[in-house]
């Protein structure tokens, strides 16, 4: 019988996977994603296995059938299931025989206290580094178990990782490793490849963020960039900030889908809860936090789908006025 860790392959899933792969040193570690994750589990993870997954939102369209796997999962072997994305609106995964931790922070720190009393103290330095790849250091926890060290260090070291980890995208047998020097509580400088990767993404990131404002259409109040020199997530990010619009989109063409990454910064508009109704009417997925987002739509309705998110969040700015 195995044990299964299935990870976002971001920096709060590496860090997750880091603090759980602690617990469990001989675990197998999978990276996965949203849309991904029940097909995923199905051609891994056998009846009888013990599975943790981490920091993987439940997509809308998998709900039921994620619902019926776990469920057979959890009859013969343990499964948690870590996770601070808000819930599906069309069901959930309560009532299984499955342990759902949920709750308010990034997973990593999810992680970490759920694991608390397995662990050394000083694996809450790796909870540290998920919360700031998240943007999520507005928690008790953050505060507190940063006390214990020196914050300069901690960004630093977050600050590779994240750049690092960006800079890695599908490169899996490396974020595995980058996981395993994690849970031995070691040092991301200390891995010569991914402070060269955090040096060049950022770079490359500095570089796109300068070319974009050539880039940018607009609508009412969206602005989007089609394939962006470098990550669509800081894309994303930079185009909400450059167009002054209420939504910025970055978005990648990838095998007839629109692969892209939404931003916000304004507390009216739910990124998770509009995505999620938006993006299945055009056969689509989305979905994640309030104010930053993932959608995959399929590319020849691309054009329409901005123009009725477009309408949808000029909708929600009347009404709330
Ligand atoms: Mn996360």
């Amino acid at each position: 019988l195995r044990t299964w860790i299935i990870t976002h392959g971001d920096g709060d899933g590496v860090t997750s996977a880091a603090i759980a792969l602690a617990v469990f040193p001989q675990a197998n570690v999978f990276f996965s994603h949203p849309a991904g994750l029940y097909e995923d589990l199905v051609d891994t993870v056998k009846e009888g296995d013990n599975v943790i997954i981490c920091d993987i939102a439940v997509s809308e369209r998998e709900v039921e059938e994620l619902r019926l796997f776990l469920g057979r999962l959890g009859k013969r072997g343990d499964v948690v299931y870590i996770d601070h994305h808000p819930p599906p609106v069309s069901g959930d995964l309560k009532g299984l025989p499955i342990t759902l931790v949920r709750g308010e922070g990034c997973a990593a720190e999810l992680t970490y206290l759920f694991f608390k009393d397995k662990l050394s103290w000083d694996m809450s330095r790796v909870a540290l580094y998920g919360a700031i790849c998240d943007y999520e250091t507005d928690t008790r926890f953050f505060r507190e178990a940063l006390k214990d060290w020196d914050q300069r260090m901690v960004f630093f070291e977050a600050g590779v990782l994240a750049q690092g980890l960006e800079g890695s995208r599908g490169e899996h047998d490396f974020k595995r490793h980058v996981v395993r020097t994690l849970s031995e509580n070691r040092l991301p400088s200390s891995l010569s490849e991914l402070l060269l990767k955090a040096l060049i993404e950022t770079m490359s990131e500095e570089e796109m963020r300068r070319n974009l404002p050539g880039m940018i259409e607009t609508l009412a109040y969206i602005a989007f960039v089609v394939n962006p020199r470098g990550s669509i997530a800081r894309a994303a990010g930079y185009v909400r900030a450059i167009s002054g619009k209420t939504v910025g989109i970055a978005a990648n063409k990838k095998k007839g889908m629109m692969v892209m990454s939404l931003r916000t910064n304004d507390d009216r508009v739910d990124l998770n809860l509009v995505l999620r109704k938006l993006a299945p009417r055009f056969g689509g997925t989305g979905g994640g936090h309030p104010n930053a987002a993932g959608a995959r739509i399929p590319e020849n309705v691309f054009r329409k789908f901005l123009a009725s998110l477009d309408n949808e969040v000029g909708r929600i700015l009347e009404v709330s006025g």
